[in-house]
């Protein structure tokens, strides 16, 4: 079966828009706490997603929302949910990074690491209630040093359960980059376990449509676990508000009040002498200037960018692609904020 890479567009749309109100009502102050977003790794999730079938079960990690959202359900429960009100998905107490939903088998948690035991335990349940169905682990490269996802994984392959593990490789964990706090090859680590593990472009949509779905054949039809490991770039940085990456990107409007608390204090008369000083603010430049050449600054690295240019070849389809989708998200984020919770 060929890909079909409008459905596949669709679906990263619909979550990029998604996010994007998200983005908008948490710099509007509506939704408080920090926010993860999953911008960036869209074309895994729905590479991954296009794949599964009804009765299939996720578990995710504190990215949640795109793959809720693409797996169907409902965006007003979702939004409503982050919003803290009351019939949000999980009462207003879940926040973005807790979110349950029975009907979809489909859980999220703010755990590094959780989804893996989570997605075992749903994959032992698929085997044992409903052959035939899967289930799908998603979670970042730093979740890969966590013991409880090395457990599962060892888990897994002893009890031959129909899981998935994908990891969404950035190189980041927050503001540590991951090769300097992980030992050895991730695929080779797994290996060692006993599961297949295949290198994916996380930024191409059908090369990870192509990959989950040789993975997942296994998975289903060989009742026995797999492994993926999807590169990606994380477009917001960690989470919104990321710092240098807003520098970056609006220089004019973010450099002043970034630098002028650190020229104060360069410029005070006590404390470190000059040459301590200067030594500093060389460090500061130093980390400024590589956020000039970070991939999350560079556009090119959008998922989304790269379907797009093969769809513009259809501009008319594209065009109304694009706006029943943002039709489709003005309207539930108009019916979520339209009645305050009682
Ligand atoms: C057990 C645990 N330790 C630490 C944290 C704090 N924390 C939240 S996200 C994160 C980084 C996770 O990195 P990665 O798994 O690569 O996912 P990414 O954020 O890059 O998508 C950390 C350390 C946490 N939530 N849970």
């Amino acid at each position: 079966m060929p890909a079909d890479i409008w459905s596949l567009y669709a679906l990263m749309l619909k979550s990029r828009l998604f996010e994007e109100a998200i983005a908008k009502l948490w710099r509007d102050g509506l939704i408080s706490g920090e926010m993860h977003l999953g911008t960036g790794e869209e074309a895994i999730i729905a590479g991954v997603v296009a794949r599964l079938r009804e009765g299939d079960a996720l578990a995710l990690d504190h990215r949640g929302t795109a793959a809720l959202l693409m797996r169907g359900v409902d965006p007003i429960l979702i939004l409503r949910e982050l919003l803290g009100y009351p019939d949000g998905l999980c009462g207003g107490r879940g926040g973005h990074m807790h979110l349950f939903s029975p009907e979809h088998l489909t859980v999220s948690s703010g755990i590094v690491g959780a989804p893996g035991p989570t997605a075992v335990g749903l994959a032992l349940a698929a085997q044992h209630l409903r052959p035939g169905t899967i289930a799908v682990a998603f979670f970042g490269e730093g979740a890969m040093n966590q013991g409880m996802l090395l457990e599962s994984l060892n888990l897994a392959a002893v009890w031959n359960v129909p899981a998935l593990f994908v990891c969404k490789d950035d190189g980041w964990a927050i503001t540590t980059p991951s090769e300097g706090v992980t030992g050895g090859d991730l695929l080779a680590r797994v290996r060692a376990f006993g599961l297949p593990a295949a290198d994916v472009d996380g930024g191409d949509v059908f090369a990870v449509w192509e990959a989950a779905g040789q993975a997942i054949e296994r998975v289903r039809f060989a009742q026995g676990p797999a492994f993926l490991r999807a590169r990606c770039v994380h477009i917001e940085g960690h989470f919104l508000g990321f710092q240098l990456l807003r520098a970056v990107r609006n220089p004019l409007k973010e450099m002043p009040s970034m630098a002028l608390p650190l020229m104060r204090s360069f410029l005070r008369p006590e404390g470190a002498v000059l040459r301590e000083r200067l030594a500093g603010l060389r460090q500061v430049l130093v980390v400024v200037l590589a956020a000039l050449r970070d991939p999350r600054c560079d556009a090119a690295h959008d998922p989304l960018r790269r379907v797009r240019q093969v769809l513009r070849s259809d501009p008319a389809r594209l065009q109304e692609l694009e706006d029943r989708i943002a039709r489709e998200i003005d309207d539930a984020l108009a019916l979520a904020l339209a009645e305050e919770p009682s």
